[in-house]
C-alpha cells in the first residue's frame, strides 16, 4: 500500500523538491551550528550559491568522531526549549552519539516510518507487535508512532522478555512483528521449544533492521518463522528507523524516502562519489530536519544505489541490502574478508544452524581467525565431514583458510536475546 503520494512524484519534481531543501537545511547548519559554519567556510561554500542536489558534492562529510567530539549537543541547530526529544546510540567504544528532534522532526519520523510499514505490507487496523528496544535506542519508539500514524495497533513489547512476547503473539494475533534478525531467530528456537509451529501464529510480516544479515541469513529467519521478513533500514544520527525499507511487492532493494533523506555512495577510501550500481559507503544528508541538520553522513554502510523502475510504483531510489560496514573487513594476514563474505558461505552450507562466530587473535605478529559454527539439529552429526565442507566453500569462495574451524552442538554459541547481536570478536587490540 501507497501511505503517501509524494512516495510516486516523478524523478524531476523531487529532484527540484530536494535542492530547494537542500539550500534550506545548509543554511539553517551554517547559521544556527559553529561546527557547520567553520567547515563550510573552510570547503569555501557560501550557503547562498547551494541551490540544487548537484550542489551536494561541494559539501563537507560529517563523521561519527565529529558527533563524539561535538558531544553531547554541539551539533543541535535550535534552541534547548523547542526539542521535544532525545534518543543515543552507543558504539563500542566512546561517548554515545547524541541526537535531538523538535516536534516537527517528530511529525516526519511518524510519517516516514507509516509510509515504511505501509511499504511492507502493514495496513490500517493491522496489529503490530514491537520488540524492538524501547528507550534511547531508536528502534522502540521510532516504530511505536510510526504504526499509531498509520492507524495500526501497536503492542509495545520491547526487547527481550520472550516468554511474554509469545503469549502476546499468540493471544492478541498480531498481523506483524518488528525485531532485529538475531532475536527471529532467537524466538524461533523458544517457539520450538514451546512446541509452538509459527505456521499457526498469524504473524505475516516481519520487519527487520538494525543489524546486517546476509540473503542466507534472511532465508533461515524466513523459514523458521514462516514469515515474509522485510528488511528496515535506518540510524540515529539521520532520524532512527525509517531511513528506507524494501516494498513487500517487489524486495528489490530499499526505498530510501529521499524528499528527506538525499543518498549517495561514495568510495570508502578517497570520498569520491560512485556512480549507480557501484558499490561503496553510504553518506546521507537530511534535507527537512530540524533539531539536527546533518550534512554528507559517513554511515560506513556499504550499498549501492538504483534507480531502475520498481514494480511498486514508487519513484524513490532504491539501495542494496547492506551486510555490512566499512569497519568490518578483517584483513587477516593480508586476506581482505569481511564477516558477511564468511556468513554467506557457513549460513548457506547443508547441516549449519544460522549461528557462527569469529574470533581474530594475534599470536607471535602474526593474525589467527577461528570460525566456530554449530551443527543444525536435524543433522546427523559428522563433524569432520561439515568442517571439510565448509574449509572447501570458503577456500574456493573467498581463498580464505581459517586457522581454526570448529563445529559445536546445537545451541552451544551464544544467543542475543536484547540489544544487538556480536559475531565478530577482535582480540586483536586486547592486550
Ligand atoms: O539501528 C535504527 C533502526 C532500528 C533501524 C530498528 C532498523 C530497525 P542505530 O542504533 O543508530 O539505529 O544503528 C544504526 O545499524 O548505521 C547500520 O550499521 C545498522 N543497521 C540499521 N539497519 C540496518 C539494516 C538503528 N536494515 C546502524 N541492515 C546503521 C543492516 C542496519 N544494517
Amino acid at each position: 500500500m501507497v501511505y503517501h503520494d509524494i512516495e510516486g512524484m516523478s524523478v524531476d519534481d523531487l529532484r527540484d523538491l530536494q535542492g530547494d531543501r537542500l539550500a534550506d537545511t545548509v543554511r539553517r547548519a551554517y547559521e544556527n551550528v559553529p561546527f557547520y559554519r567553520d567547515a563550510l567556510d573552510e570547503a569555501g561554500v557560501d550557503p547562498d550559491d547551494v541551490s540544487s542536489v548537484d550542489d551536494v558534492e561541494r559539501l563537507p562529510f560529517t563523521t561519527k568522531e565529529d558527533f563524539r567530539d561535538e558531544y553531547p549537543d554541539g551539533l543541535f541547530a535550535v534552541d534547548d526549549g523547542e526539542v521535544r526529544r532525545i534518543h543515543a546510540s552507543s558504539g563500542t567504544t566512546g561517548k554515545p552519539k547524541v541526537v535531538a528532534y523538535t516536534e516537527g522532526d517528530l511529525e516526519v519520523w511518524r510519517e516516514v516510518m507509516a509510509r515504511s510499514l505501509a511499504a511492507a505490507g502493514v495496513e490500517p487496523g493491522d496489529t503490530v507487535q514491537n520488540a524492538y528496544g524501547y528507550g534511547l535506542f531508536t528502534g522502540g519508539l521510532g516504530f511505536h508512532d510510526g504504526v499509531e500514524e498509520l492507524g495500526a495497533t501497536v503492542v509495545p513489547t520491547g526487547g527481550g522478555n520472550t516468554a511474554q512476547q509469545i503469549e502476546m503473539l499468540r493471544d492478541l494475533e498480531s498481523d506483524a512483528f518488528a525485531c532485529t534478525p538475531s532475536y527471529c531467530l532467537y524466538l524461533a528456537e523458544r517457539l520450538e521449544e514451546r512446541g509452538i509451529d509459527p505456521a499457526d501464529l498469524s504473524v505475516s510480516t516481519v520487519t527487520i533492521g538494525a543489524e546486517p544479515f546476509t540473503d542466507p541469513m534472511r532465508e533461515a529467519i524466513e523459514s523458521a518463522l514462516d514469515v515474509t521478513a522485510i528488511d528496515v533500514y535506518g540510524l540515529s544520527e539521520i532520524i532512527g528507523p525509517g531511513v528506507s525499507i524494501e516494498c513487500e511487492e517487489a524486495q528489490e532493494g530499499l526505498h530510501v524516502w529521499e524528499d528527506h533523506f538525499y543518498p549517495e555512495v561514495v568510495d570508502p577510501e578517497t570520498g569520491e562519489p560512485l556512480d549507480e550500481g557501484e558499490e561503496g559507503e553510504l553518506v546521507l544528508t537530511t534535507l527537512t530536519k530540524e533539531a539536527l541538520p546533518v550534512l554528507r553522513y559517513r554511515t560506513g554502510d556499504i550499498t549501492s544505489l538504483t534507480r531502475e523502475e520498481c514494480d511498486c510504483g514508487r519513484t524513490h531510489v532504491r539501495m542494496d541490502n547492506v551486510t555490512g560496514r566499512t569497519d568490518d573487513l578483517l584483513i587477516v594476514r593480508g586476506v581482505n574478508v569481511y564477516a558477511s563474505q564468511i556468513e554467506e558461505v557457513v549460513v548457506d552450507a547443508d547441516g549449519v544452524a544460522p549461528h557462527y562466530r569469529i574470533d581474530i587473535d594475534r599470536e607471535e605478529e602474526l593474525d589467527r581467525m577461528a570460525i566456530t559454527v554449530e551443527r543444525a539439529p536435524d543433522d546427523d552429526g559428522d563433524d569432520a565431514a561439515l568442517e571439510q565442507r565448509l574449509r572447501d566453500r570458503l577456500d574456493e569462495t573467498l581463498a580464505l583458510s581459517p586457522d581454526d574451524l570448529s563445529v559445536v552442538g546445537p545451541g552451544e554459541i551464544e544467543r542475543t536475546e536484547v540489544g544487538k547481536v556480536q559475531r565478530v570478536y577482535d582480540h586483536r587490540d586486547d592486550a
